[in-house]
């Protein structure tokens, strides 16, 4: 049988999370062994010879699956005719700097790469969003990707989702596989909302198997909205092999069929579910049938729920506002 092709463009590609992902995707792991893979690496000038040796890595692991490898800093020469784009590059934030100087930084680079994609990917492009702030990010290059349909436009918020269901697991004393059905709502930032009241230990809901609500309300919640603080502060670095696990993981989500009574969690596009204003980037528990994904509706909030979704909304709402300039046309920077 002959093998589909993807072509799978990753930004940041020689950055701590592109070491990570590059193998993971280059040995088929999230395509499965049926797709041949062709990467495009994109990286900014200066990283270009450290991506080199990261290719030379690649050669070196002689995955019989991948079959051509791009190393550029011309996103249109990346982008081209990409099945997927992996926006992972993005500008880290530096000692001093305020979150809306991050946010306009990292605007620049996400209109030129929205636009990039719009005019050279194939247009049923999938664009998966991981470098923060990823949402925004996402939402900016959303605006400016005219040619990609909206709904395939996502930002990363599996990490926190594995996040919560290792916590959950060590808690209740259970194996993780137990765990299913964590709703992240949201933004991927410090006022997410990992919803432990939808999660079930082996089918029973959490809350009956973890009855200390108190710890899950705050030590819980607490603990997944600062892990990748306290990793940071660990290893010096930020997680990077738990992120790459989530891209691959959020891929398998997206193409593969949520099995019966499940949802995973990444956000998207609001088609206004849940009270969220239509196209904001907002983090839902989603099914898809492998093609297509939508928002699990009818799940239940209660006060305490409601005031945590009302908070990453409100936060989110902030972050689009100050980045309303970029989106229009005439004053956005190229
Ligand atoms: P690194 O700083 O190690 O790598 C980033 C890479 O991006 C660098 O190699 C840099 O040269 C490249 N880059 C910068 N501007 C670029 C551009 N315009 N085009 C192409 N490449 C560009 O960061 P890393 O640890 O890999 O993290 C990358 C991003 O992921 C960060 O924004 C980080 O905050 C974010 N994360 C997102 C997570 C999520 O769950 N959504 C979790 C992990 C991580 O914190």
């Amino acid at each position: 049988m002959e093998k589909k092709k993807i072509k799978i463009t990753v930004t940041g590609a020689a950055g701590n999370i592109g070491y990570a992902l590059l193998f993971r995707l280059a040995s088929g792991e999230a395509f499965g062994p049926d797709a041949e893979i062709d990467l495009s690496l994109l990286e900014i000038e200066s990283a270009l010879p450290a991506l080199k040796g990261v290719v030379m890595e690649l050669e070196d692991c002689a995955f019989p699956l991948l079959k051509s490898v791009v190393q550029t800093s011309d996103p249109n020469e990346g982008f081209k005719d990409a099945d997927w784009a992996l926006l992972v590059g993005s500008i880290p934030r530096k000692a001093g700097m305020e979150r809306n100087d991050l946010l306009k930084v990292n605007g620049g680079i996400f209109i030129t790469q929205g636009k990039a994609i719009s005019n050279q990917a194939k247009p049923t492009c999938k664009i998966l969003v991981i470098g923060n702030p990823c949402n925004t990010n996402a939402y900016i290059a959303k605006a400016f990707a005219s040619n990609i349909p909206e709904k395939n436009i996502f930002a990363m918020t599996l990490l926190d989702q594995n996040r919560a269901a290792a916590q959950l697991a060590e808690k209740a004393g259970v194996d993780v596989s137990e765990v299913e059905n964590i709703a992240i709502w949201g933004n991927h930032s410090a006022t997410q909302y990992p919803d432990f009241y939808q999660a079930t230990i082996n089918g029973k809901p959490a809350t009956e198997i973890i009855p200390d609500e108190k710890w899950l309300q705050t030590t819980f919640i607490e603990t997944i909205q600062k892990r990748g603080a306290d990793i940071l502060s660990a290893r010096g670095l930020s997680s990077a092999a738990s992120a790459a696990n989530a891209v691959v993981g959020t891929i398998r989500n997206v193409i593969t069929p949520t099995k019966e009574g499940e949802f995973f969690s990444m956000a998207v596009s609001s088609d206004g579910s849940y009270g969220i204003e239509k196209g904001i980037m907002f983090s839902y528990p989603l099914r898809s049938d492998g093609q297509d994904w939508n928002v699990v509706t009818g799940l239940e909030h209660n006060s305490f729920s409601k005031e945590k979704i009302a908070a990453t909304y409100a936060e989110l709402l902030s972050e689009m506002s100050s980045v309303k300039e970029f989106l229009d046309p005439k004053q956005c920077p190229t």
